[in-house]
């Protein structure tokens, strides 16, 4: 039977400056939803890749006195070398100053054009270089953008507009349609309250002012709007408009794309209508996150509190920073980052909570049995008890992970963890070590925690690849059908097994002052 597909995205980013954790954030987020989508069976494609366009772009390579093309090169060797480090499993990587992309992109203005839907007119308003965005005089607040705060220019010029009233009521319809098409609901209510039923203004879709962008084909001095020019990256990359567009027919309409709150307009809004001018299916879901927020408010150069992601998986770990940025934003809200709070969570849920779990278990194996456990089905109550509790918190994280409530996720594998750490205390192996009687009794209390922890390491597996092989190492699990996600079904499926004798601990305990020192003194 041929597998389900699930495509999903990232964004794709800005390459103005060194990607922070807020970047990675995205990247990660949807790294481990495709590796869960794929646990479960499905032929997932993730993309992202790099906005090149733009004013943006322009002004970061002048800075550095190089040319647009020079500069973008450069950044995107950066970001593959990051998504690399960050162990991100993408199978795409969109760059829009590609040639086939570009290709794309001025068939698809031509397409618009030539059916009426943008048409030549001229711009007064003003323009936020930062957000790469035009604002009407309303839509300003206290005269500066309303995204960002920061400072607007005058424009005034001739430029084209997309039709977006045409599609302002089929756009309603689709949302009435399509109840789940933006989660967060509170997302949506805003986009539909705020933007979409006031009435939606026409685009602006060129600019005159600047070079580095694609050029309309019929009237070259203006550049294609770096928004129409980067949604189009999630149909390119597949090949669409192309001879070679088997990519796209396998895998559009994306099932997901992930965005941050900053940009839901631009995908909830114009990439819908965009897709109804080129006849497209539209996207099955758009999940937009919250942000990471850092104690004196957002992370800005000009404040010197960025954090690198390179930075704290170097020091901490691949694993540990994937978990510790996944851990921090709750479904719709944002997150306060601080290193306090990372070196604490390493401590408490990494070192504690999970190492010590795995390093305890397999010390008392191997001091009370020499490494061998034999598979034991228990009919003790408490056994019991952990089994349904168990296979409720399994049916529970894919819930959460279907619904994209990934840090509820990992707060609920964690209960797997925490209930085997309890399940040591009340059983006390140490005293029915004692007692020659209970050796049957110790051995299936043991067999029961393997047999958490190799949940746990299967659970884990989308957010912590690497941890979760090395505890499948540890515990001497190398029948591979006992770490695939559906052997998380069968609670009894451990077969008699030797752990290994030589424990690594799977994270080492942090020195909390130490490493907030580190961290004040690195590379910012
Ligand atoms: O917006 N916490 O690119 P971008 C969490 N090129 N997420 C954050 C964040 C933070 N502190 N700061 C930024 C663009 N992000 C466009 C996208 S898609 C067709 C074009 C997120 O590099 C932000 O919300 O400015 C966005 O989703 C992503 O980083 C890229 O931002």
């Amino acid at each position: 039977m041929e597998k389900k597909t699930y495509y999903l995205t990232t964004p794709i980013y800005y390459p103005s400056g060194k990607f922070h954790i807020g970047t990675a954030y995205t990247t990660v987020l949807a790294d481990s939803i495709k590796r869960y989508k794929s646990l479960r069976g499905y032929d997932a494609f993730l993309l992202t890749g790099l906005d090149e366009h733009g004013q943006k772009i322009e002004n970061a390579s002048k800075e550095k006195n190089i040319d647009s093309q020079t500069y973008v090169d450069n950044m995107a060797k950066d970001a593959i070398d990051l998504w690399k480090l960050l162990d991100i499993s993408n199978d795409g990587f969109i760059r829009t100053t590609n040639l086939k992309h570009v290709k794309i992109v001025e068939k698809i203005f031509d397409e618009m054009l030539n059916k009426g839907d943008i048409y030549l007119g001229e711009y007064n308003g003003w323009y936020c270089v930062p957000c790469e965005t035009f604002f009407t005089e309303t839509q300003l607040v206290d005269g500066k953008c309303p995204d960002c705060g920061r400072v607007v220019k005058k424009t005034s010029e001739e430029a084209y507009f997309f039709n977006m009233k045409k599609y302002q009521s089929k756009l309603l319809e689709f949302y009435d349609a399509n109840p789940d098409f933006l989660i967060p609901t509170s997302r949506k209510n805003e986009i539909i309250n705020n933007f979409i039923k006031p009435g939606l203004e026409d685009l602006c879709v060129t600019r005159t002012s600047f070079n580095w962008g694609i050029k309309v084909l019929s009237d070259p001095k203006h550049v294609v709007y770096v928004w129409l020019d980067a949604l189009v990256n999630y149909i390119s990359a597949l090949g669409y408009g192309t001879d070679n567009d088997e990519l796209f027919k396998k895998y559009w309409p994306a099932d997901l794309h992930i965005v941050g709150k900053d940009i839901i307009r631009f995908h909830a809004i114009y990439w819908p209508i965009f897709l109804m001018s080129l006849g497209l299916e539209l996207p099955k879901q758009i999940y937009a996150h919250g942000w990471y927020i850092m104690k004196d408010g957002k992370m800005s150069k000009s404040k010197g509190n960025t954090v690198y992601p390179d930075i704290l998986a170097n020091r901490y770990g691949v694993d540990a920073t994937r978990y510790l940025l996944l851990r921090e934003i709750s479904y719709d809200q944002d997150g306060l980052f601080s290193i306090e709070g990372f070196i604490d969570r390493f401590n408490n849920d990494l070192s504690n909570d999970l190492g010590n779990l795995v390093s305890r278990t397999l010390g008392m194996i191997n001091k009370y049995f020499e490494g061998f456990i034999k598979r034991s089905i228990s009919n003790e109550d408490i056994d019991k008890e952990m089994e349904t509790s168990v296979n409720d918190i399994v049916m529970l994280v894919e819930n959460d992970m279907d619904t994209i409530h990934i840090a509820n996720a990992l707060t609920d594998i964690w209960k797997i963890i925490d209930k085997s750490n309890k399940y040591i205390d009340t059983t006390e192996p140490w005293v029915l070590f004692k007692d020659e009687t209970s050796r049957e009794r110790l051995s299936s209390v043991m067999y029961h925690l393997l047999e958490n922890i190799r949940k746990v390491a299967i659970l884990i597996k989308p957010f912590m690849p690497t941890t979760s092989e090395k505890i499948f190492e540890q515990i001497g699990i190398v029948n591979s059908e006992h770490k695939n996600w559906t052997s998380l079904y069968d609670y009894y499926l451990l077969d008699d097994i030797k752990v290994i004798n030589k424990i690594e601990p799977l994270f080492m305990r942090l020195d909390k002052e130490e490493e907030i020192k580190y961290m004040m003194e690195s590379d910012k």
